[in-house]
Formats: C-alpha cells, structure tokens, sequence
C-alpha cells in the first residue's frame, strides 16, 4: 500500500514551524516521509502539531472529579482527599474501570492527547482476591484505549506497604497489592499485548509503598531492563519528612542515591526537592513528571521550574486525577503558578525572544514520549503518526502566523482549538467529534450512575 500524503500550512518539526509542508503517512501508522517537497497531497490545515503525551493517568479517578470539593470537618488535605478516592476506587470493577477510562480517554483525544501513560494499581477485586484473569483491570484499561483509539502505555504498579514504616496495606489498600514474584509475572503477560498503540512499562507506586529490598529485586528482574520506569515521589510534605525519618534522607535524594535513574525513568510530581535534588534529577536524564491541575486541587505545593529548566531538566505533563483533561490547561498552570509565585512573567521560556508556548509544548512532547517509551512526538519520518489540526478558523488563532500559533493556542481563551486528531496513523477526532463519542458517554453515564447509586 502506499503512503497517504497529506499538506500543511505550518507544520511543527523537531527543528521549529516549517512552511508549506508535505506530510506522509505509511500504511504502518508511521509518518514515512516530510519535506516540503511540492506536489499533491490534501491539506489539512493551517497549523499542525505533534499529538501531546499525557505522562500521568489514574483512570478510574475520572469519575470522580468533582465529588471532593466539599469541606470536610477536619483540615482537609491531600491526605483526606485520598480517603474519598479510596472509598471511591473499592466500587470500581472491570467493567466500570473500561467505560470510564473510554471516556476520559475520548476526552484526551479531542483535548491534544494522543498517548496516555497509565499508572495502575487497581489489581484485584476490594477484598484482594484476584480477579479471572488476574489482570482482568488491566486488560479492561486494554480495551478502554483500543475502543478510543489512544496509544497507551500501561504501567502495571508495584504497592507492597502502607507507609515508610513498613506497615500492612490497610483494608482499602488491599486490592493495590502484590509480591514482587506475582507483579513480575503480571508485567511477562501484559507484555504479550503489545503493539504500535500498547507498550507496557513498570511503576513503583512510591517510597512509601515499595520496600528497598523490593525496589531492588524489580529493577534487576529481566522485564525492568528495557522499559519505562515510573514512581511517584515528593508529592507533599508528609512524605519528605517520614522519609528523612525513616531512611535519613529526602525522597528524591534516596532515589537517587539507590537507584539506577536515568532516562528511562519518570519521576511524577518531583515536587518538594532541594536545589541540588533539582540539579540532580535533570543531570540523570529522568523526566519530571508534572501534574500542575492535580497539584493545585490536591495542594501539593509547585515545582522548581525555572532550576529545572536551567540545569536542562526534561518535564512532561500529565492529568493524573482528571480534574483537568487539557495539555493546554497544564502548561498554562505549570506556568502561572511560577508567575504567582515569583512575580515575574514567561518563566518558562530562559533566554531573550524565547516563546513559552513553544519551550513548554517542545519540552512536554520530548519528556512525554521518553516516558512512554515509544517512538513519538515529533512529526518525523519514523515516529508513530499522531498529530493535530488547530481550528484556524477559530478567533483565537485570526490573524496568527506560525511564531505566534503556539503562545495563542496555550494562552488564548477556552474555545477547544483542536478540530482534527490522527493517532497511530488513523483519523479519531474530526471537526471536534470523536468517531465514537455518543456511545462511549453512555457506557460512561451508566457505570458512573451505577457506582453513584452503589
Ligand atoms: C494515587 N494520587 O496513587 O492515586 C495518588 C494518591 C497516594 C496522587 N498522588 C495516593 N495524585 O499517593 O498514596
Ligand atoms: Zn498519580
């Protein structure tokens, strides 16, 4: 079969826009050729981007965005938040976990997002028992993404301990669990689906929740050789200071010190690190994980951007909870809450003329394909075909040429921008509508009502 070609205005390259741009896509899901050779081909539109990866996904947290934002008795705090989501997860069954992530995954794609990295620790029924199959939940998040169309990185999740302490999981935590032997053999038969739209990675859940001697026997098991590697760490103050008191060393400067980091490696929120932890981390090549919608509901505190970037620290975003299921809405956080915080503007972007818009749209692309462990991100021959069509149309984007597209698209208003998706070479979104949206929302509206009324 031969390539499909098609034609765009602007084109965002790894180098930067390029003009008048011939883009082909093989009939294996890949783009084959782009140049601006002239010729035919349909045109797409007039700016046309790299689909973004979301690094950060708990699926099953979608649908309950919204159902803690009343004041509790006491202080309420991430800690109480996550009460509420634990009572919330111990409803959620397989076929629950697959209407709901096939609509927050129709959700992503029409929002940018093309790849989600899925950080899964909902194993086994409430009680702990096993599911049949074991990875029942797993393959239902399977099923959720290929019925959507997104790429997806699953990360089964390793979750062994309730605390730094070493305590028992408690009873709502019981269903997270396993022994490194059973995780390992989950992770061999995930492995056994993969393909150009699933690759399976690792998580470790965190510090808390992963044992040393775990930690060690995973990451020198056959299957952590190749892959991505997420963990959770330095999220909030709480598990800073139980760590110092535990293992005598912050979170992140423990990791570092005990663990082979470095670019195969995601470290999701990175919040509370000192400037040398900062320094570190962007010297081993890990990316930062950030979540900025997430931990502003959840009251984490912000990330040392600025350091960061600096040092050439690599980032990329995720929606984690899903208050949020916008890149556009991340960035913009990511950024105002530097501004807020240091009274300056266009933080991002270090050096004089640089655009935010761009450095951060670049730099979640780049970090967010690392952690997902697959070959995209770029519109480059080679790279799994997943791009965007921005709505030019749009008044947001009227009179805008490619140096002000991306500044207008992150920072410009709150109409949808993205009027076309393509992911692994086939069109999902088109005019703002997912091929299958009306169906999935009311799998989606049922199951949510069923774990409402349960
Ligand atoms: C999670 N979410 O695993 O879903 C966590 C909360 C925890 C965020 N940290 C639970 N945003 O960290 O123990
Ligand atoms: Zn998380």
């Amino acid at each position: 079969m031969s390539d499909t070609v098609h034609r765009a205005e602007h084109a965002w390259l790894p180098a930067g826009w390029s003009g008048g741009t011939r883009i082909g896509i093989g009939a294996d899901g890949r783009f084959a050729r782009i140049d601006g050779a002239p010729g035919d081909g349909a045109a797409l539109g007039r700016f046309v981007l790299p689909g973004m990866p979301n690094l950060h996904s708990h699926a099953f947290q979608r649908a309950m965005a919204g159902l803690a934002e009343r004041r509790g008795r006491d202080d309420d705090s991430f800690w109480s938040w996550r009460e509420t989501m634990y009572a919330f997860a111990g409803r959620v069954g397989p076929d629950e976990l697959r209407a709901i992530a096939a609509q927050l995954y129709v959700e992503m794609l029409k929002a940018g997002y093309t790849q989600v990295c899925e950080f899964h620790y909902l194993h086994h029924r409430p009680d702990g028992t096993p599911y049949a199959p074991a990875e029942a939940m797993s393959l239902a998040l399977v099923e959720a993404a290929r019925e959507a169309g997104i790429g997806l990185t699953l990360l089964p999740t390793l979750y062994m301990t309730g605390g730094f302490d070493g305590r028992p999981l408690s009873e709502r935590q019981r269903r997270f669990g396993h022994a490194v032997d059973a995780f390992l053999a989950l992770v061999e038969r995930l492995r056994k689906h993969e393909g150009p739209m699933l690759r399976v990675g690792i998580a470790l859940h965190s510090l808390r929740a992963v044992p040393e001697a775990a930690l060690r026997e995973v990451l020198a098991a056959e299957v952590a050789r190749q892959c991505p590697i997420h963990i959770h760490i330095a999220e909030q103050l709480g598990e800073v200071q139980d760590c110092l008191a535990v293992r005598r060393a912050r979170p992140v400067e423990w990791l570092l010190d005990h663990a082979p980091v470095d670019a195969r490696w995601c470290l999701v929120h990175a919040t509370h690190m000192t400037e040398q932890e900062t320094r570190g981390v962007a010297a081993r090549g890990a990316v930062a994980g950030l979540c900025p919608t997430t931990e502003a509901n959840l009251g984490d505190g912000l990330f040392r951007l600025g350091e960061y970037l600096d040092a050439g620290g690599r980032l990329g975003i995720g929606s984690d909870s899903h208050i949020s299921v916008s890149p556009v809405e991340e960035l913009r956080w990511l950024e105002y809450g530097q501004r807020l915080q240091t009274r300056h503007r266009n933080v991002a972007a270090r050096t004089p003329g640089a655009s935010v818009g761009e450095t951060l749209w670049a730099a979640a692309l780049d970090g967010g394909a690392r952690a997902s462990g697959v070959a995209l991100g770029a519109l480059a021959a080679g790279a799994r075909a997943d791009l965007l069509v921005l709505d030019h149309d749009a008044p947001a984007l009227a009179a805008r040429d490619a140096a002000s597209a991306l500044d207008s698209f992150v920072f410009a208003g709150n109409a949808p921008l993205v009027r076309h998706v393509m992911a692994g070479g086939q069109w999902v979104v088109r005019d703002f509508r997912h091929r299958d949206e009306a169906a999935i929302a009311a799998r989606y509206a049922d199951a949510v009502g069923r774990l409402r009324a349960g």
